[in-house]
């Protein structure tokens, strides 16, 4: 029988500067069958989930069995390089057609990366943002048409009279002589209302088959704000969809309705910081929760996703949320939450051949578990997650023209790592 476990370990083949080591080696103990390729294979539904820490709600019930604590997929051997480094806070990480990659750094810089490695060529041209807290340069992404069109569409906490807000933008990327410019920059869309705070802004930006695009926004965080989650005349802690050129589409779920704002697609959101399409293009979030309750959804037209009303989890306070509720009649569950939380960040959905037994599953970059969160689905349920352990805070997370993973690092001297299959 041979053994089917294999050690999650990170070599770290810096290709410029260096990395921590991790050296931190998962040991498990299945000696199953050795699975066949395919998405479902390394489900082990024989397995104790890898979050093995007391949850901090305690007395919590998911609401169906797998909601939380899946089993422990079958690890992955990876091998990690560092392909960038020296970024400073990065947030977000496209490639451009011809494999450079194109990052948004939350000061307020983007730049243009030559795949080799390197600074590469600071974008200019982008607009002011508001830098504090969480705020900053966030999103970017490239246009359906950006072979013929050159247009990025990007998100920044925009400064504002009386506060800020996040704003959708797109632009040209123009490029001549060495030197990169955003040309006619277009404001797209503005979160209402502004407010005085530094958190939550969300965002990401995601682009569907059919020409629209959803664009998945925080709540603000503070009380006062936190509560429009629940109202359609505001767009905190919303799912936003919108043509391609800032306008609603016609068929969003609330268009007609005097007391909603048309762009909103779902609410009841508290910081959705995740979003992709899936291989049937559906979209798919993982938003911050509170203190145990980041949580997954499928955000479908015009329905309520419970914050602040329900969630899994407490007040960083310690206190409960509201009433201390996971479940009311006309809200939405989550498909899966954690309890302690990932703290999420940008996710990918892997349909790519390098790791082919990784295709069909979300990978999710963290935070606080500083590294990537693999979840393996059955339909629309989660029957099987991973750590990948990276010893870093993660960013934002991209699957490469060259079937790799993308992890982009949190903070100063950050770094893209390449996550790929150890060759061992
Ligand atoms: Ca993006
Ligand atoms: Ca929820």
């Amino acid at each position: 029988m041979k053994r089917a476990a294999l050690v999650a370990s990170a070599m770290l083949l810096a290709a410029c500067g260096t990395v921590d080591a991790n050296d931190a080696q998962r040991s498990d103990d299945v000696t199953g069958n050795l699975p066949a390729t395919g998405a479902e294979a390394t489900a082990r539904p024989d397995r104790a989930p890898v979050e093995t820490s007391p949850p901090n709600a305690r007395g919590q019930q998911p609401a169906f069995a797998g909601q939380t604590r899946a089993p422990a997929a079958e690890a992955t051997e990876v091998e990690v390089t560092a392909v960038v480094d020296g970024l400073a806070s990065a947030w977000a990480l496209e490639f451009l057609p011809d494999g450079r990659m194109l990052v948004t750094e939350k000061a307020g810089t983007m730049r243009i990366l030559p795949a080799g490695g390197g600074r590469g060529i600071e974008v200019t041209g982008v607009p002011e943002v508001d830098a504090r807290g969480q705020g900053g340069l966030l999103d970017v992404a490239l246009s359906p048409g950006f072979a013929e069109d050159r247009l990025i569409y990007f998100s920044f906490s925009e400064p504002r009279e009386g506060g800020n807000g996040t704003t959708l933008a797109r632009a040209r990327l123009s490029e001549q002589g060495g030197t990169v410019a955003l040309e006619n920059v277009e404001i797209l869309f503005r979160q209402m209302p502004t407010w005085r705070s530094t958190k939550h802004y969300g965002s990401r930006i995601v682009f569907t088959p059919d020409d629209k695009l959803f664009l998945v926004l925080g709540e603000r965080s503070d009380p006062r704000p936190r509560v429009q989650a629940q109202q359609l005349d505001s767009h905190l802690g919303k799912v936003i969809r919108l043509n391609l050129d800032g306008t609603v589409p016609d068929d969003n779920p609330f268009v007609g309705r005097d007391d909603a704002r048309p762009e909103i697609w779902s609410y009841g959101h508290r910081n959705l910081q995740s979003a992709t399409l899936d291989g049937q293009g559906r979209l798919w979030t993982v938003e911050h929760g509170p203190r145990g309750g980041d949580e997954l959804n499928r955000p479908e037209p015009g329905k309520n996703y419970g914050w602040p009303v329900i969630t899994y989890g407490i007040d960083y306070s310690g206190k409960p949320i509201g009433e201390g509720i996971t479940a009311r009649e006309g809200m939405e569950q989550p498909v899966y939450y954690w309890d302690p939380v990932i703290a999420p960040s940008g996710m990918a959905y892997y349909d790519a051949d390098l790791f082919p037994e990784w295709r069909g599953n979300m990978l999710i970059g963290g935070l606080a578990s500083q590294g990537l969160v693999r979840l393996i689905l059955d339909g629309d349920r989660v029957t099987g997650e991973e750590r990948i352990d990276l010893g870093h805070r993660i960013r934002d997370v991209k699957v490469g023209p060259d079937g790799a993973v993308y992890a982009v690092t949190d903070r100063s001297g950050g770094q893209i790592l390449r996550v790929a299959p150890s060759r061992s």
